[in-house]
């Protein structure tokens, strides 16, 4: 039973994915199951977004060996889904400078690159007591962020998908250490910075990444590293995803897992839930109104601190999730830790690493939260077909439109 409740997180019954692939391996692998047939699909959108994931001030050496694409090697013909799992891998440009350390067959000893001290915060230490490794390297090679440029390339053909119902979902950069955002930043304003030439800090308010920026710079000359917030937004997503029926079909419950599993990400928040923790309820609850024609009921807020998340369900306003992020866990003034062959107190380990990927992970958090949304759309909707499904889908927008 457990294995069909870890399922159950993901989607009721039709959307699946999972990853393979270690940071300096051969390549990364994704696979995406249950996508209705007839979704067109563009490539140069998933090499873009994959793009926007590499981006980001204080990436460290890696992103200028890697130019990730995507290479879909099934369920995809003529342009579009089949209805068959698709298949996309993700080439590591740096593998070529592995292949003899990392090597598939026993190789050579003496070019493995041990991690000899396990670097506090990182999953090293866990991992080697957990799979048995005398060091931590095979644990670092899995544990990496890398990995989440596979769940970035399977997020864009999610996103592809929701468009089709209308929905969209981007990110952006509220904090960066102690640099933060004053005051709620529109859609409009998020929907404009994925235009922008250079991500820098994916922060909507110009000043305030200017700091950010210097909080990186700060970290970098210090030889330490910085984490931050990132808030991912939904919009136009129309009431009734998720439910309160069951523990693990709560669209926040749902939500919450995924954006939780990715690297680095040590607390989530769905709308103002922190600041509400702290406030009377009369400031916190979102009142209602009635104005017809509205985007979908007619039903209308005075303000979105629920993050378009009522009693598990979507309530029709914008979804707005927040991650946030511990500072990278590999410093280049390393703190104290144990080497693993002596126990002898030494300095963690440390090799090429990044200072600050808060933007990085916004957009890795923008799939995680296309792929719930999707497979929440695909559970309520259903159809193996994308005409299918839309069918479904506008029978329900005119129930929503005659209520
Ligand atoms: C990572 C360390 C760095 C990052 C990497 C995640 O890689 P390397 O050790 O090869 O310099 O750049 O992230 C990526 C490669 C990526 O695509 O996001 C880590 O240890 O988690």
């Amino acid at each position: 039973m457990p294995v069909c409740q870890a399922y159950r997180v993901q989607s009721k019954t039709m959307l699946r994915y999972l990853t393979a692939g270690e940071s300096h391996g051969e390549a990364l692998v994704a696979f995406l199951s249950g996508m209705p047939a007839g979704v067109k699909v563009d490539q140069s959108f998933l090499d873009r977004e994959l793009w926007r994931r590499q981006q980001g001030y204080g990436r460290g050496g890696r992103m200028k060996i890697e130019r990730d694409t995507a290479h879909i090697l099934s369920g995809v013909r003529q342009g579009v889904t089949i209805g068959s799992p698709i298949a996309v891998l993700l080439e590591n440009k740096d593998w070529k400078n592995w292949q003899e350390s990392l090597s598939v067959e026993s190789g050579d000893p003496a070019k493995h690159k041990r991690v000899a001290s396990p670097r506090p915060g990182h999953a090293d230490l866990a991992g080697a007591l957990k799979y048995n490794f005398p060091e931590a390297r095979y644990v670092l090679e899995r544990a990496s962020a890398r990995e989440s440029a596979a769940r970035v390339a399977v997020g864009a053909l999610t996103k592809l998908f929701l468009r089709e119902l209308g929905i969209e979902v981007l990110s952006h950069v509220v904090s960066v250490g102690g640099s933060a955002i004053d005051g709620d930043i529109s859609w409009d304003q998020i929907a404009a910075l994925p235009e922008r030439s250079e991500v820098m800090l994916n922060c909507a308010h110009a000043e305030t990444e200017q700091r950010m920026k210097e909080e990186v710079d700060r970290a970098l000359k210090t030889g330490d590293s910085v984490g931050g917030m990132f808030e991912v937004v939904a919009h136009h997503v129309p009431p009734g995803l998720g439910t309160y029926a069951q523990w693990d079909e709560r669209l926040d419950a749902r939500l919450a897992a995924a954006v939780m599993s990715l690297q680095a990400v040590k607390a989530v928040e769905i709308g103002a839930g922190i600041a509400a923790a702290a406030s009377p309820g009369s400031a916190v609850h979102d009142e209602i109104g009635y104005e017809k024609p509205g985007a979908f009921a007619g039903f209308t807020r005075t303000r979105n601190n629920a993050g378009g998340i009522e009693g598990g369900v979507s309530n029709g306003e914008e979804i707005r999730v927040r991650g946030y992020l511990k500072p990278i866990s590999t410093l280049r003034r390393p703190l104290r830790s144990v080497d693993f062959a002596t126990r002898e107190p030494v300095k963690a380990a440390y090799e090429r690493s990044d200072v600050c990927v808060v933007p990085a992970a916004g957009v890795a958090a923008e799939a995680m939260v296309a792929l719930t949304l999707a497979g929440c759309a695909l559970d309520k909707f259903g159809g193996d077909s994308l005409g299918e499904t839309l069918r479904n889908f506008r029978g329900y927008m005119e129930q929503l439109r005659d209520y």
